[in-house]
């Protein structure tokens, strides 16, 4: 693949891929990964539906990724979701069902086997999470080790776990998020360890993928793309993904993106309402959507430019409202997504009761991980199953006649 650069958003500077650096030397802005878009048609694309289906859109030299087979993921067709919100088609893209249960998988895959390309032995984040649970996964299956700063307190019991068993090494911190990834991003440079958190560019030419299968798998672009936004790399990646897809010749059209956050967690949701061009961080963020609780978000420019460029929305939902999503997500169609991913469900219904989208419109949901990440949350929302002797009579009792 020919002429890939890191170029800065902000001044213009390009750089070697094969530089290691996050942000701009020269400004502090952000980097994206630039190469030649191949004009190529879908006939020409081989593989089933999944990252590395898009190899030629994916600008690293290595043959042989470090891959747990990620992306491919449903798309659901959710018309119980639909009439509730009051829009014509709601679809849920499930990237629960990637193998660490989240859309991570996607940017690890990329980030990890570059990592392994620039030589590097140690691999670290700060993470909310679901960004844990997936580097520690892929940078086992690479040989890699793995550091891990979590904010102490606020990330879900089925996360932890996966990084624990992963064998990351795990360091928690007295902070929030946002001071994790200060530290994480402090020490790599410090320590010389390669950093992972989605400021690394690669990551993002993973998680682009989500719109190449979107495109695929519902035969169009869709009118509205709603995602959950947090550090906000996920938002910025899909955007790139569908101007890169019509950029190929592939697809002729651009969704509008609709930014969701937390109301406890929504400084870019603020800045785009106040019309501002700075972003003022929330310095304690609070959501029970703990994936989300970020509160001075790295990629805010790319999703701001993101959703203004594409003449996209943006709101907030409040934390009641993300468990009522998630309660009909699983009740009505069966699909098990945690809290941070029914806020862009959530978002659905609030635009259009707000007159933002309408009784025509399409949306796609990004459902970013799984239900079974956060127990905890569950059995908060749904209270503990009632508990009887192993007894038939006492046991019909409760059940009643069912004939
Ligand atoms: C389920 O794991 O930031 O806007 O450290 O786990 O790209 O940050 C997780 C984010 C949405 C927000 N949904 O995505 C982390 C982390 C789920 C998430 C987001 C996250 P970005």
């Amino acid at each position: 693949m020919s002429d890939v650069k890191l170029r800065c958003l902000g001044c213009g500077s390009t750089y070697g891929s094969d530089e290691v650096i996050y942000s701009c030397p020269k400004c502090g802005g952000l980097l994206e990964v630039s190469y030649e878009i191949p004009e190529i048609s879908l006939k020409e694309l081989s593989g089933a539906l999944g990252v590395w289906r898009y190899r030629s859109f994916l600008p690293i030299r290595s043959k042989v990724p470090v891959t747990l087979d990620e992306g491919g993921t449903p798309l659901y067709s959710c018309p119980k979701l639909a009439k509730w919100a009051r829009v014509k088609a709601l679809y849920i893209k499930y990237e629960g069902a990637n193998p660490t249960g989240s859309f991570k998988d996607r940017g690890m895959t990329l980030g990890v086997t570059k990592a392994v390309e620039l030589g590097s032995k140690a691999v670290a984040c700060a993470s909310t999470g679901n960004t844990s649970a997936s580097l520690s996964a892929y940078a086992a299956r690479a040989g890699l080790v793995c550091y891990v700063i979590l904010p102490a307190g606020k990330v879900a019991m089925g996360k932890l776990a996966q990084a624990l068993m992963h064998g990351a090494k795990v360091i928690s911190v007295k902070g929030n998020f946002d001071e994790a990834l200060n530290l994480v991003m402090g020490l790599s440079i410090k320590m010389g360890i390669y950093l992972l958190n989605s400021i690394n560019p690669w990551r993002l030419e993973g998680q682009k993928t989500l719109a190449f299968e979107v495109v695929e798998q519902l035969g169009r672009v869709p009118e509205f793309l709603s995602v959950p936004m947090g550090n906000c790399g996920n938002i910025s990646a899909i955007w790139k993904g569908f101007k890169e897809f019509k950029e190929s010749g592939i697809s002729e059209e651009l969704p509008r993106m609709y930014g969701v956050q937390a109301a406890g967690a929504s400084p870019v949701v603020k800045m785009l309402r106040d019309g501002s061009e700075k972003l003022t961080p929330v310095v304690q963020p609070e959501t029970l959507a703990t994936a989300i609780r970020i509160g001075n978000p790295v990629n805010w420019p790319k999703a701001v430019d993101a959703i203004r460029s594409s003449n996209g929305l943006f709101d907030t939902v409040t934390d009641e409202e993300i468990i009522s999503a998630q309660r009909l997500i699983a009740c009505l169609e069966g699909i098990g997504v945690e809290p941070a991913s029914a806020a862009a469900v959530a978002g659905v219904k609030k635009a259009a009761e707000n007159g933002k989208m309408s009784a025509d419109s399409e949306v796609v949901c990004v459902c970013t991980g799984h239900l079974l990440k956060d127990p905890e949350e569950v059995i908060s929302v749904c209270g503990r199953p009632v508990e009887i002797p192993a007894d038939l009579n006492r046991i019909s009792e409760i059940v009643g006649d069912q004939k």
